[in-house]
């Protein structure tokens, strides 16, 4: 083994808007300088080649997730919200609410709603196709999951305007208390009140993923002490995600049309078109893990309780990976992109994104022969989301 190495230090901000207008420069830069880099401006060990943050992904025993995945440390500092059970727990506390959700969002489990998110999903298309141009974030990648899945959890039809300021809020304060985190600090008290009384059995209709959770803990599969944050993982990382999913494959058609070409004689390849998407935009960029004890990765120590960031949106651009990583391409297969991380805490809702991906591409590509941007895209930046404010389209 070659000797134990000081990594290369990096003043670069991941956080500041140079880097959220236009992350792929800086994630050049990571891979290219070292497997670990050190980054000064947050005194943590940053991952950017795929190799590394797979590895990363899967040592859950080396690398914690109760300390938190952003870049405060629970073993200092309070945070700002009860920890999630899925994402901020280690087995063996992780294990039961995994179990629980794996079940409730499991692919058996969405076969009932297959119908209806396709009709719901032709619906919309009609509707939004009146007009030649529109914007299709606000017109079809936030109004396709708002419709469909507050109802599938089983919320009632107020306080749904609250999911996604909450999430967006929830999604920068993985990162550093920077201007993104100060400009959502005025409603965090409201938000999380609103949606953590969603949570509550009645407040939850008797036939979504909600009252399954609920039920699972009277089967004692999980507390009932746990069930409302079990239904608060959906309500914080079901929507945003979906959304700059949804509006990340939309992008991606409206730039490449020789791909919608493809899409519409070979719909069936909806749901490899949506997972493509997911690694070439990766909607979720970063999470952070915690060294339990000192963990030597390719040469570097990380000392016990110091943190890690994972360039997620880097890895599935990786050169040492990917052919031709930075084109989105449906001939490719996108199997093994860390967009929806890997290992135990990977997504749990991956079931739940591609078929309402898969029912809103399906409906179009029926309708819908060219679709092009009719305007400057403008970004949305979020410390952890790569995300869109508007994504101007014309179809025809
Ligand atoms: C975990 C991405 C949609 C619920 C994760 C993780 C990633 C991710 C990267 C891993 C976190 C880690 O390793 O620390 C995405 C993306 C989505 C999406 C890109 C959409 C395109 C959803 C949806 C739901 C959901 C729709 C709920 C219905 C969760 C939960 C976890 C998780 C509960 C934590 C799982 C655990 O820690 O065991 N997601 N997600 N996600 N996701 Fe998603
Ligand atoms: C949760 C949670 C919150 C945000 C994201 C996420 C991407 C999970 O509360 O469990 O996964």
């Amino acid at each position: 083994m070659a000797a134990v190495q000081a990594p290369p230090a990096i003043d670069a901000d991941p956080f500041g808007h140079d880097a959220l207008e236009d992350p792929l420069p800086l994630h050049a830069r990571l891979r290219d300088t070292a497997p670990v880099t050190y980054l000064t401006r947050y005194d943590v060990f940053a991952l950017a080649r795929y190799e590394h943050v797979h590895a990363a992904l899967a040592d859950w025993q080396g690398l914690q997730s109760a300390a938190g995945v952003g870049l405060s440390n629970f073993r200092h500092e309070k945070p700002w919200r009860p920890p999630s059970l899925l994402l901020e727990a280690d087995p063996p506390r992780h294990d039961a609410p995994r179990a629980v959700l794996a079940k409730v969002l499991g692919p058996r489990a969405l076969r009932r709603l297959r119908e209806a998110w396709f009709a719901d999903a032709e619906e919309l298309v009609d509707e939004v196709l009146r007009a030649a141009e529109f914007d299709a974030v606000a017109r079809l990648a936030e109004a396709f999951p708002l419709r469909v899945f507050p109802d599938a959890v089983g919320l009632g039809q107020d306080g749904r305007e609250n999911l996604l300021p909450y999430g967006d809020h929830l999604f920068n304060a993985f990162g550093p208390v920077n201007d993104l985190v100060e400009k959502g600090r005025p409603r965090v008290g409201e938000l999380s009140g609103r949606v953590n009384a969603q949570c509550a059995r009645d407040r939850l209709s008797e036939d979504g993923f909600g009252a399954q959770i609920w039920a699972a803990a009277d089967r004692g599969d999980i507390t009932h002490d746990q069930a409302p944050l079990v239904v608060r993982s959906l309500l914080s990382a079901g929507v945003d995600t979906t959304v700059h999913g949804l509006a990340a494959v939309l992008y991606a058609f409206a730039v490449n049309p020789g791909q919608w070409q493809r899409l519409r004689r070979e719909p069936h390849l909806a749901r490899t078109a949506f997972d493509e998407a997911v690694r070439w935009q990766s909607p979720v960029q970063t999470f952070f893990r915690t060294a339990v004890g000192d963990r030597e990765i390719a040469g570097t120590v990380v000392p016990d309780g110091r943190k890690i960031l994972m360039f997620l949106g880097a890895a599935n651009r990786d050169p040492r990976r990917w052919d031709d990583p930075d084109a989105f391409d449906l001939a490719r297969d996108p199997s093994g992109h860390v967009g929806f991380g890997m290992g135990i805490h990977q997504c749990a809702g991956q079931h739940v994104a591609r078929l309402e991906s898969e029912a809103l591409l399906t409906a179009l590509a029926r309708r819908v022969r060219r679709i092009e941007l009719a305007g400057e895209p403008v970004r949305h930046h979020n410390n952890t989301l790569r995300a869109w404010k508007t994504l101007p389209v014309r179809v025809s």
